[in-house]
């Protein structure tokens, strides 16, 4: 019998508390923005769902293509009896290192961990189905707020972070991640970790600014979030996306300009915005990386990188490192 549990790690007014937060800083900020993760609603989930499966996106299938070839040989590596999966959304690459673990026979517990209840769930309710005696502890837990692994697990265990989420971090941000995550891990754990890397901007901003404009809703998705949770009046239509490269940073950047000047009132966090005509709201960084960079990262952080793999075509990278 598979289980399927879920633990909030939060208290259960974090969500609600730090989107204000985030909010009230960001939209009142000289140049505004805000983080990524509140993309991921249930509508934001199943958008990025349906990017990943977009011919101009690439990195979903590139990674999935460096997993189906190295899963065995992860396994093998790290004969882990947990998978812990950090931003896990559908959990879909997750299936080739779940069957090869399973294979192999040490896997006994996958751990997803989400800020997407519905993303958790419906996941979870698939894996059940797929794979009997597996038991499934989803965690939805704002891992870039507060790392906690959950800790009754058997060792040892392998911590994924994959798709490039990573990216979605500056780089303050992301030492600060990878610290606190090496803190947490135990000899003998292991992390594997996707990183997108740089390439031709002009196939990195298609990736961002499909010709469907999935991408386009996607980034909007964010102000239906902000009207639904802070009452906010938001007319997606009156914001137009633009994905730009920044080559100094070497990131993607998402922003949502707005076409006009405009207030909006935002009652949930006791504001009204202004927007001049063409002022940009920052919406993500999808920070590109190069192998020496994310072997400099990791290694300040105190991990050991043990391996490094990419695509056959060099456009996305996976390692796999020991503290
Ligand atoms: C889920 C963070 C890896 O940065 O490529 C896709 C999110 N944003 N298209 C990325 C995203 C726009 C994605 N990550």
């Amino acid at each position: 019998m598979t289980s399927f549990e879920l633990t909030r790690l939060l208290p259960s007014d974090h969500f609600a508390r730090a989107l204000r937060e985030d909010v009230r800083r960001g939209l009142t900020a000289p140049a505004k923005s805000l983080p990524p993760k509140w993309f991921y609603d249930k509508r934001g989930s199943e958008l990025f769902e349906d990017i990943t499966r977009l011919p101009e996106y690439y990195p979903t299938r590139a990674e999935r293509a460096i997993l189906t070839a190295r899963a065995d040989e992860i396994a093998a590596a790290t004969k882990a009896r947990t998978l812990v999966e950090l931003g896990s959304g559908s959990s879909e690459k997750t299936r080739l290192l779940l069957d090869a673990l399973g294979a192999l026979g040490t896997l006994r517990e996958y751990v997803p961990v989400d800020v997407s209840e519905s993303a958790l769930r419906e996941a979870g309710r698939r894996l059940a189905e797929d794979y009997p005696g597996l038991a499934v502890h989803g965690v939805l837990n704002d891992f870039t707020a507060s790392l906690g692994l959950p800790g009754e697990v058997p060792a040892p265990r392998l911590v994924a972070f994959l798709g490039g989420t990573l990216g979605n971090l500056n780089p303050a941000e992301r030492s600060a991640f990878l610290t606190a995550l090496r803190a947490e891990l135990s000899p003998g754990d292991s992390l594997l970790l996707g990183t997108d890397l740089v390439k031709d901007p002009a196939v990195l901003v298609a990736a961002y600014d499909d010709s469907a404009g999935v991408t386009a809703e996607f980034d909007k998705n964010l102000l239906n979030v902000l009207n639904r949770e802070l009452d906010a009046g938001f007319d997606p239509e009156a914001f137009e996306h633009v994905a730009l490269w920044n080559a100094e940073q070497e990131w993607i950047e998402m922003r949502l300009r707005s076409v006009r000047a405009q207030r909006v009132p935002v009652p949930g966090v006791e504001l009204t915005v202004e927007f001049a005509e063409g002022e940009e709201l920052r919406t993500e960084i999808s920070a590109k990386f190069r192998r020496e960079g994310v072997a400099a990262e990791l290694a300040t952080a105190g991990f050991a990188l043990r391996h490094w793999w990419t695509d056959p075509e060099g456009r996305f990278g996976l390692s796999l490192a020991e503290p």
